[in-house]
């Protein structure tokens, strides 16, 4: 039997995340843990433990007393709030990790997830179509940090077997919990200011292509990439993943066509910059071609599901 423990659950991909893993694997067979108190969402559904990924004593303990089968780690500090605190952002996020590979291999843990980002990818990037291996020169912490462990999970696997799998998330976009301070967060706000307000002042121009994903073609690639057999996983570093492009203009005029008085203006913000350095599309045959990868949302259904269940449900 799986005993799963869901590091950072209290996130905007830890809530989603969890419910679904509690719904396939049985909620007591998953431990949802974060710093912070514990998310509306998953205090009634489940084991909780208030846990700082920091504290490798503490985790440890726990996984030993829990006999965890299983970690996905999914604490970080991203793009954007790690630019106001660079240090601090590296240090959470590299140390975490580095707590999380050794309890696996002390531990024995049968299976690690650790996401990793298409802020991999810089200014150097071709920005179209972007390919799993390419140029790749982060220019933020948060893409910095990504990339270094990215290349520690592959080092891992190399050198003690663990078998960690990651993938390269695009900017997801969930009603159930709040962003988390990254740059792809105005294509939550906006549909959530469009039903209050009817109107959204963007902090990225109109024309700023970003690869997004709705989050529960981003859940089912987490769980179909943590069930595929381990000799179908090539790629020990992390695997591209895409699912839509599109622009603050575009995604505007997809929630014009429910709510025809909608209007958005833009008043770009230090965000824009991150924004530019990333690519404007992602392909990822390779996660197609390993284990059958095939997104589901596009911008028009996306758009509809986010409506309908913001309007059905207060915000979490
Ligand atoms: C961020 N939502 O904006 C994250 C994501 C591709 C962007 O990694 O930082």
């Amino acid at each position: 039997m799986e005993k799963i423990l869901v590091i950072g659950a209290g996130g905007q991909i830890g809530v989603e995340l969890t419910l679904a893993l509690r719904a396939k694997y049985g909620q007591d067979n998953v431990i949802a843990s974060d710093i912070r108190e514990p998310h509306v969402l998953l205090a009634d559904s489940g084991p909780y433990v208030q846990l700082d990924v920091m504290n490798s004593n503490a985790v440890s303990l726990l996984v030993q007393k829990e006999k965890v089968t299983q970690i996905y780690l999914l604490a970080a500090i991203l793009s954007a709030t790690g630019e106001k605190n660079p240090l601090w952002a590296w240090d959470i996020n590299m140390k975490s990790l580095m707590n999380i590979l050794d309890i696996c291999v002390e531990q024995k843990v049968s299976k690690l997830y650790w996401p990793s980002s298409i802020a991999v990818f810089g200014n150097t990037t071709p920005k179209e179509n972007t390919e799993q291996k390419t140029i790749i020169e982060p220019v933020t912490v948060y893409g910095i940090s990504k990339y270094a462990g990215e290349l520690w999970c592959q080092y891992y696997f190399d050198k003690y077997g663990l078998d960690v799998r990651s993938l390269r998330y695009p900017g997801l976009i969930s009603w159930k919990s709040a962003p988390g301070g990254g740059t792809t967060d105005y294509a939550i706000d906006i549909y959530i200011e469009a039903l209050k307000k009817q109107s959204y002042e963007c902090f990225l121009s109109e024309h700023t292509y970003l690869p997004m994903m709705y989050m529960d073609d981003a859940i089912r690639a987490t769980i179909e990439l943590m069930e595929a057999p381990k000799e179908s996983i090539k790629n020990r570093m992390s695997y591209n993943l895409s699912g839509m492009s599109f622009s603050p203009k575009e995604i505007s005029e997809a929630i014009q066509k429910h709510i025809p008085g909608f209007t958005i203006s833009y008043a770009p913000d230090f965000r824009q910059k991150i924004a530019d350095s990333w690519p404007k599309s992602i392909e990822d045959k390779e996660a197609e071609k390993d284990w059958g990868w095939k997104a589901e949302y596009d911008l028009e259904k996306m758009t509809a599901a986010m409506l309908e269940n913001l309007k059905t449900v207060k915000r979490m």
